[in-house]
């Protein structure tokens, strides 16, 4: 089969479009993307999102119609003894050793994780347990189509902070190597599609802005968690400079 890049639009609409980002018109993008968390348990496990499967058969098809120059899967990879799981706040209340305090609950679903030394506390949203290293839960999607020379991205690895972007932790203290290897083969455009748009796939693409790529979620091979909150992190993403298109307006091969 013939596949070419993707060619979104017409270059002076490309250009509007990324005007906030960067104004030089790029005649020849080189072309990133970003597959986050299609993994067993956001789509038949512990955190199963809604119509989560039916994103697989988008994603295969973007695969097979559109050459990126790069392509990523992410996977949220998380040591059984992480922060995000609700299973392990008690510990971190109790344990003298935690480097990091939990708070009781303030909010259902959220604590206030706090580390000794530093004033500010840190929210933390509480999840079942999921993802944890090396589980059934935490491979991907047996039907998502696997390319050869991809990248494989973990994160949320640290046991005392999690990530919801594949560029940094929460906190932003560590970067992964993602960043480093879109700028090794010097990458415009990163297109982002996943699970979830209202979490990791959003956050992802907002740091993606913050790096200086043209970025574009590709709306219908993603799925959220929180259905309230699925168009306000569209919103967000479109407000930074980054765009939002559907799989059937990512335009003619070249
Ligand atoms: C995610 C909740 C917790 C995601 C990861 O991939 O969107 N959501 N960890
Ligand atoms: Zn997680």
């Amino acid at each position: 089969s013939k596949r070419g890049k993707p060619y979104l639009l017409t270059d002076s609409q490309r250009t509007e479009l990324f005007n906030l980002v960067d104004s030089n018109k790029i005649l020849d993008p080189v072309t990133a993307l970003i597959i986050v968390d299609v993994q067993n348990d956001f789509i038949s496990g512990s955190l199963a999102i809604q119509e989560g499967e039916l994103i697989v058969s988008p994603i295969n098809n973007i695969l097979d119609t559109y050459k990126f120059d790069l392509v990523v899967y992410t996977l949220d990879w998380h040591p059984h003894d992480h922060i995000s799981f609700v299973e392990n706040v008690k510990k971190r209340e109790i344990d003298p050793a935690s480097k990091v305090k939990a708070e009781h609950a303030k909010v259902q679903d959220e604590v206030i994780f706090r580390i000794p030394g530093y004033e500010e506390g840190r929210i933390q949203t509480v999840w079942p347990r999921h993802c944890v290293q090396n589980t059934e839960g935490a491979k991907l999607h047996k039907d998502l189509k696997l390319l050869n020379n991809a990248l494989y991205i973990n994160k949320g690895t640290d046991p005392d902070i999690d990530s919801y972007s594949a560029f940094w932790d929460n906190g932003k203290l560590r970067q992964t190597q993602l960043e480093a290897e879109l700028r090794k083969r010097k990458v415009t455009d990163v297109y982002v599609c996943g699970l979830a748009i209202d979490i990791c796939v959003r956050f992802t693409s907002l740091d993606s802005i913050a790096h200086g790529f043209r970025t574009i979620l590709i709306d219908s091979a993603c799925k959220g968690v929180d259905q309230q909150s699925v168009e306000p992190s569209r919103e967000q993403i479109r407000k930074s400079g980054g765009l939002c298109i559907d799989i059937c307006e990512m335009g003619d091969i070249y």
